[in-house]
C-alpha cells in the first residue's frame, strides 16, 4: 500500500489531482481508497473512505464559535488535532493499493500544525507526497525559488519524500522562469537557489494536467521510481 499526500498552496489543483489521478489508477486496476482531510471544502469530486467533515464541521464552528473563515479553519484543526488517533485508526484501517490523501486549502494547517507530521508518522504503509507548483508562480524567478523550497520543507516537516509536480501545464505557455530578480535580495535568491539545485540535483519536476489527464503516466511511473515497486504494491 501507498499512501500520497497531495499538498500544495491554495487552489494548485490539489482536489483535481486526488480525483483525476485515482481515476488514472483505477482505470489502470489498481484498488484506490480517497481521503479528505480538507475541513473546509464544499464540494469533492471523489468519494472519499475517510473524511475529516464527518469530526469538525466549518459551518457550526462558524455560527457556534461566532469565528470567521480562518479563525474557523484554526478552530477546526484543533479539533482534528484532538480527535489525532480516531483519525490516524481509521485512515489506518483503509484497505488499497493506493491511498490518496487530499489535504487543507490552507497548507500551513497541514504542514505547520501538527496535523500532518502526526499523521505522516503513523500511518502504515509507504509514504510520499506529491507536491504541486501552481504555474502562476513560474512567473517570477524568486517566487519558483521559495515553492522549490517550500517543496523541501514539506520533506522535512512530513518526514516522506516529495514528488514535484508543476500543475495546470495546459496554462502554461513559457516553461522557463525569468532570471534571479536584481535589487537588494538578489544574493538572497541565488543563495537560496544554489541550495535548492543542490538538494535537487536528482529530481525531475513533472508536467501535469490534472484537469487534462496530462502526465499522469509520469507521476505513476516517478512514484514507483521512488519505491522501486515494479509492480509489488504488497
Ligand atoms: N486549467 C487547469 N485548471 C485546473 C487544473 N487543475 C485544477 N484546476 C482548476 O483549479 C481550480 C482549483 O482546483 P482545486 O482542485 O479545487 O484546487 P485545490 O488545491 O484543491 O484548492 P483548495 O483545496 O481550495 O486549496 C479549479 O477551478 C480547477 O478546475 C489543471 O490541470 N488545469
Ligand atoms: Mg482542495
Amino acid at each position: 500500500m501507498i499512501n500520497l499526500f497531495i499538498i500544495g498552496p491554495a487552489g494548485s489543483g490539489k482536489t483535481t489531482l486526488t480525483y483525476s489521478f485515482g481515476k488514472w489508477l483505477e482505470e489502470e486496476g489498481y484498488s484506490v481508497g480517497y481521503i479528505n482531510l480538507d475541513p473546509g471544502v464544499i464540494i469533492l469530486p471523489f468519494t472519499p473512505s475517510f473524511d475529516v467533515r464527518e469530526i469538525v464541521n466549518i459551518n457550526e464552528i462558524i455560527l457556534n464559535e461566532k469565528l470567521g473563515p480562518n479563525g474557523a479553519l484554526i478552530r477546526a484543526s484543533e479539533i482534528i488535532e484532538n480527535n489525532i488517533s480516531k483519525i490516524i485508526d481509521k485512515i489506518n484501517s483503509i484497505s488499497c493499493d493506493y491511498l490518496l490523501i487530499d489535504t487543507p486549502g490552507q497548507m500551513e494547517l497541514f504542514l505547520f500544525r501538527e496535523m500532518g507530521p502526526l499523521i505522516s508518522s503513523s500511518l502504515n504503509g509507504r509514504k510520499a507526497s506529491i507536491f504541486i507548483i501552481d504555474p502562476s508562480f513560474m512567473k517570477r524567478r524568486n517566487d519558483f525559488i521559495t515553492l522549490k523550497l517550500l517543496g523541501i520543507i514539506v520533506e522535512l516537516r512530513l518526514g516522506v519524500p516529495s514528488i514535484e509536480i508543476i500543475n495546470k501545464c495546459d496554462l502554461l505557455k513559457e516553461i522557463t522562469p525569468s532570471k534571479i530578480e536584481t535589487g537588494m535580495l538578489a544574493g538572497l535568491a541565488e543563495e537560496i537557489n544554489d541550495i535548492v539545485e543542490k538538494i535537487e540535483k536528482k529530481k525531475r519536476t513533472i508536467m501535469v494536467s490534472a484537469k487534462n489527464n496530462i502526465g499522469l503516466l509520469e507521476l505513476y511511473n516517478a512514484i514507483n521510481e521512488l519505491f522501486c515497486v515494479c509492480g509489488d504494491l504488497t
